[in-house]
């Protein structure tokens, strides 16, 4: 009998106060959406960034005369390379080594780019451009380690 009275009480000084019909359900929706909200959406941004940054980003390969700009040493795994001819005249990339052998489909003219696939496994590869005596003659080529 005391907590009927009681909430007969408090719903009367409601009425009062607001002059509309007062539930308790309504007022806890007012208090608790606008902070749900907004850790909701702070904790959608941060995952986002982390799927991003956990991405394996391309090797950058730049070719020129007469030289292969790339890293020494690389994990192993499927690798990206994005390669750019950066020199005056055509290049291309070529990947020997750990039985794989492979070089992009075209030639690059000065200024473009491709990229190449390469499941890459522990061991040395031989890294050339085959166009023309560029390897055998003017040493473009270089070693690649994966570990
Ligand atoms: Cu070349």
């Amino acid at each position: 009998m005391k907590r009927t009275l009681l909430s007969l009480f408090a719903v009367a000084t409601m009425v009062a106060a607001t002059g509309c019909e007062p539930s308790r359900e309504t007022r806890e929706n007012i208090v608790h959406t606008p902070e749900t909200t907004t850790t909701a959406t702070a904790t959608t941004a941060t995952t986002t960034t982390t799927t991003v940054e956990t991405a394996s980003a391309p090797i950058l390969v730049t070719l020129n005369e007469y030289s292969i700009e790339m890293p020494a040493t690389l994990p192993s795994g499927l690798t990206k390379f994005e390669i750019r001819n950066a020199g005056q005249l055509p290049h291309n990339f070529e990947i020997e080594g750990q039985g794989i052998e492979k070089e992009l489909e075209e030639d690059l003219a000065p200024g473009a780019s491709g990229t190449l696939e390469v499941d890459l496994q522990p061991g040395t590869y031989r890294i050339y451009c085959p166009v023309g005596t560029h390897d055998t003659e003017h040493g473009m080529s270089t070693q690649l380690t994966v570990n």
